[in-house]
């Protein structure tokens, strides 16, 4: 059975990596980007999520990114959330690989964590590129740096690179990984999706956890079928009834 050859898996693994998506949070009241009610169901990514649509018209673009930092500060991590964190206390080696910019692995007590696309608790000046945490719901918007520029949200927008260091870390975690868990994720986006191609060719065990089949379902050495927040626990914890 899956569920027991992953256990065996973890449960021998000296090093473990995981990369997440919106599915990890959809639990905790967050939509995903390609779900039926999903945030590309109602704005195309090329209008609010990429530098053009930001020059084009940087109001647009904060009030949606606004609206989605006030639905996160409402939300609490979730039970996938907080099995992950407990993961990483019990596993010599292990790294948190995320798409997510919610901050949820954060707040669930995640250390290990390399937030590949950014946090939409970050700002970022446009002119000079200070960047800083701010959690003020709802924001003044636009908002301005201290230099007077105007400040852009601290995530990675399509056809911007992923920052370097952070990228590297991910690829060294995931090459050096014995275990590599994909947990809701639809695995559309690159390079984040590439790691998993990476993890195969380095000899990991790879796990996807996921509500339904995608497009990596058939590369993986097994799939769990079902919500994250039940799965993981189960997964995660072998007192827990299967
Ligand atoms: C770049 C931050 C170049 C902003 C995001 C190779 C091939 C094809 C295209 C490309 C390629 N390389 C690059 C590209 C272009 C592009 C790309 O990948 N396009 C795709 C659409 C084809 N990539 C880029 O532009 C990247 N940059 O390449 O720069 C470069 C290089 C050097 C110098 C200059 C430039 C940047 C990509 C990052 C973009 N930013 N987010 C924001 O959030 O606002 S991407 C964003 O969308 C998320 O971060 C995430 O990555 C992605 C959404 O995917 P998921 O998280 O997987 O969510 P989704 O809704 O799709 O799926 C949810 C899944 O969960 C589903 O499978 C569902 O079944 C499941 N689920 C639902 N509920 C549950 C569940 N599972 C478990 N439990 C549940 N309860
Ligand atoms: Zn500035």
């Amino acid at each position: 059975m899956c569920l027991e050859k992953a256990r065996a898996w973890i449960n021998q693994a000296s090093s473990i990596a995981v990369l997440t998506g919106a599915g990890i949070s959809a639990e905790s009241g967050i939509p995903t980007f390609r779900g039926t009610a999903g945030l590309w169901k109602q704005f195309r990514p090329e209008d609010r999520a990429t530098p053009h649509a930001f020059a084009r018209n940087p109001e647009t673009v904060w009030e949606w990114y606004d609206w989605r930092r006030s639905l996160i500060s409402q939300a609490q991590p979730n039970a996938g959330h907080l099995a992950l964190a407990e993961l990483e206390r019990s596993t010599p080696r292990f790294a948190l690989i995320t798409q997510n910019v919610d901050g949820l692995h954060q707040r669930a007590g995640s250390h290990n964590l390399l937030e590949v696309h950014g946090s939409i608790w970050k700002l970022r000046c446009t002119k000079c590129h200070r960047e800083w945490h701010d959690q003020t719901v709802p924001l003044m918007l636009p908002p301005h740096c201290e230099c007077g520029a105007l400040a852009r949200p601290g995530v990675v927008w399509f056809g911007e690179a992923l920052p370097r260091d952070l990228w590297s870390s991910a690829e060294d975690a995931t090459a050096a990984s014995d275990v590599f868990l994909v947990v809701g994720t639809s695995a559309a986006v690159y390079p984040a999706a590439g790691l998993i191609h990476l993890a195969r060719a380095s000899g990991a065990k790879v796990v996807e956890l996921n509500t339904e089949e995608t497009a990596i379902s058939a590369e993986v050495d097994c799939t769990l079928l079902g919500p994250a927040g039940e799965i993981l626990p189960q997964l995660l914890n072998p007192n827990a009834q299967t």
